[in-house]
């Protein structure tokens, strides 16, 4: 009879712990940083369209915790004809951008950022706009880690959380 009360007792809390563990859960899952091996994958961000635009630029930041160097090779999405790996370079206050051939190295104990001004994806020949609140996806591909899909957001420029705010007040990168 004792074991009995106790146990109904801690009934209600063990329902709150449940409805609390999966809220923590939820938000996990909104916030979506992707661990893959020895990688961590920020949420990726991607410029909206405008009617008319069919041309963006996606953002991230990769953290490498592992002993050895991994590489993005590439990157592929259903909503471009086109994905690429691109650096701007400011020169004599010329903004150029190129194409990265051979990929990016994600160091050792390190991390690269793709962000508005430097290292960026690059998508062209987008179909359709795309609308701030749209969920997307691309396929990032390491030449160790391999192919990951991950989900992306489309966000207005002014909300991408990589933009420095030495880039929002240039708007330089207008892609
Ligand atoms: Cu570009």
């Amino acid at each position: 009879m004792p074991v009995l009360s106790v146990f109904f007792l801690w009934r209600p809390f063990y329902r709150i712990l449940v409805l609390f563990s999966i809220s923590i859960f939820g938000i996990q899952a909104a916030n979506a940083d992707m661990q893959t091996g020895n990688l961590k994958i920020s949420e990726i961000e991607i410029r909206a369209t405008t009617i008319g635009m069919s041309a963006t630029a996606g953002y991230l930041t990769i953290a490498n915790h592992g002993m050895s160097a991994d590489r993005l090779m590439g990157v592929k999405a259903d909503f471009a004809q086109k994905s690429m790996i691109h650096e701007m370079t400011n020169i004599d206050g010329v903004a150029k951008m190129r194409h990265v051939m051979g990929g990016v190295e994600v160091p050792a104990h390190g991390s690269v950022a793709l962000k508005p001004g430097g290292l960026h994806l690059m998508f062209t020949g987008v179909k359709g706009t795309l609308e701030a609140g749209k969920m997307l996806s691309v396929t990032l591909v390491f030449e160790k880690a391999g192919a990951q899909k991950l989900h992306v957001i489309v966000k207005k420029p002014a909300d991408i959380s990589a933009m420095s705010g030495d880039a929002k007040t240039k708007k330089k990168h207008a892609h």
